[in-house]
């Protein structure tokens, strides 16, 4: 497994709509290993494939928060949210696209999503909790959409600013 590194916005990669995945094959099943390696290195609790520069519809999470619990990951490709609760939560999000910065979203507190899994198989689940937003936020990602276009305009441009400073600052280093 292999650490890929992760792009951070603005980049016009994040900002685009993803191909379906056509085939479950042996190279996809490498990108679904590398991307787990890479979240769990960041850390993070999810990663969608745009954020690594493949613009194809997978993303892999965990979301499970207890220090003893066993690991949880989940691979979901073509992942479609099909029913999404009424009731809305607010979880202050992050992004490993828009490092150390966080605002509150407002989602569907449960979701049920429906995809393939890494043997080809049809899936569905129903998610709450951190799932049901993680979930969310990565689809978004899918749809090239990133957690600060839910945020008002200046706040939105305050954080992108930010993003630039460092990107300038890396690029330097
Ligand atoms: O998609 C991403 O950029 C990953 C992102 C997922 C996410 C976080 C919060 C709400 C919704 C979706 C992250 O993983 S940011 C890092 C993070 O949340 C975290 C890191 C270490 C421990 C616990 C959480
Ligand atoms: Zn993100």
């Amino acid at each position: 497994m292999t650490t890929r590194p992760i792009l951070i916005h603005p980049d016009p990669r994040l900002k685009t709509v993803a191909d379906p995945v056509a085939e479950v094959d042996d190279p996809l099943r490498k990108l679904a290993d590398d991307m787990l390696e890479t979240m769990y290195a960041a850390p993070g609790i999810g990663l969608a494939a745009p954020q690594v520069g493949i613009l194809q519809r997978m993303l892999v999470m965990d979301c499970v928060k207890e220090e003893n619990a066993p690991p949880q990951p989940m691979v979901l490709i073509n992942p479609e949210v099909v029913w999404s609760s009424d009731e809305k939560n607010v979880y202050e999000e992050g992004c490993l696209s828009i490092p150390e910065q966080f605002a509150d979203v407002e989602r569907p507190s449960e979701v049920e999503v429906t995809w393939t899994n890494l043997e080809g198989a049809a899936q569905s689940a129903k998610f709450d909790g951190l799932w049901a937003t993680c979930v969310q936020h990565e689809i978004d990602h899918l749809n090239g959409k990133l957690f600060i276009d839910y945020l008002k305009p200046l706040k939105r441009q305050l954080i992108t600013r930010r993003m630039q400073k460092l990107k300038r600052e890396k690029a330097r280093a």
